[in-house]
């Protein structure tokens, strides 16, 4: 999939690959304007990880799982940067769960919906999985908010228990969790409006979190949902790492 010129030896290999997805993906009439920016503003929040998965994103990945797995209707909501970053990922994900995914994009045009939904089909296709895609008839509305931005499918969004819903914005984050769903977040700023409203939030890097969920799937199952878990405390905790960067080894 990935026709990229850069060595695996690379140091930055996973970075770049990364910007090239994004390049790929621009060209295809997939990407919000601000897809670059927000790209950009995740890269600096790894650097200050270290560009590694740290335990507490790992604690939050573990139970991330185990929410999704305990749930009667688990949904994967994709935008743009996702599908660009991580399409295969979010499939083998769905496909592990039995559950769909739904594209559903902040800046929505017609034009970037079938360009993003084209992908995700042949994608699907080529990996052979039979995970319903839809984005493609929304017949519902995420109550509170307004314009094309709330349109979703009765059958997937508006009716999940539990939505896994990467690089997202604040104000449809907050929706979602008014609607009482458990709202799981993967996003590398620790502040954003997203990161603190979700019910769990994995700090990590996209690809890094669903690789290590699919690990989790492949070498243990089903996973515990931890009834002590604190969204807060763990959000806390990689706010200290960043902050800790200078004393890293
Ligand atoms: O495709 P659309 O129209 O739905 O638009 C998608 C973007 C991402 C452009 C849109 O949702 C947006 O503007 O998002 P924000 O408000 O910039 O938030 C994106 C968040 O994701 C930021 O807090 C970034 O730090 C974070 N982020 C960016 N890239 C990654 C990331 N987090 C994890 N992994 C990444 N690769």
């Amino acid at each position: 999939m990935d026709d990229i010129a850069a060595d695996p030896s690379h140091p930055r290999y996973a970075s770049l690959l990364m910007r090239h997805r994004l390049e790929v993906a621009a060209e295809k009439g997939m990407l919000a304007g601000s897809a670059m920016i927000a790209h950009g503003r995740g890269e600096a929040f790894d650097y200050l990880l270290g560009e590694r998965t740290t335990t507490s994103a790992l604690q939050a990945t573990r139970q991330a799982l185990a929410t999704l797995q305990a749930a009667k209707k688990p949904v994967l909501s994709i935008n743009g940067n996702v599908a660009a970053l991580a399409c295969d990922e979010m499939l083998r994900l769905a496909n592990a769960l039995s559950c769909a995914v739904e594209v559903n994009i902040f800046y929505r045009t017609p034009e970037r919906m079938k360009a993003i939904l084209d992908h995700m089909n042949e994608r699907k296709h080529v990996l052979g999985l039979e995970v319903p895609v839809l984005g493609h008839a929304p017949d519902a509305r995420i109550p509170g908010l307004e314009g094309p931005r709330a349109a979703c499918h009765r059958d997937g969004i508006l009716e999940s228990d539990a939505i896994l819903v990467p690089l997202e914005d604040g104000d449809r984050c907050q929706a979602l969790v008014a609607m009482g769903k458990e709202v799981i977040v993967i996003d590398l700023n620790p502040l954003s409006r997203s990161a603190q409203q979700a019910t769990i939030t994995i700090v990590d890097e996209l690809s890094r979190a669903l690789g290590n969920m699919l690990d989790f799937t492949a070498s243990e199952g089903t996973l515990e949902v931890d009834s002590d878990y604190n969204h807060i405390a763990v959000l806390e905790e990689g706010v200290n790492e960043m902050l800790n960067a200078f004393k890293r080894p």
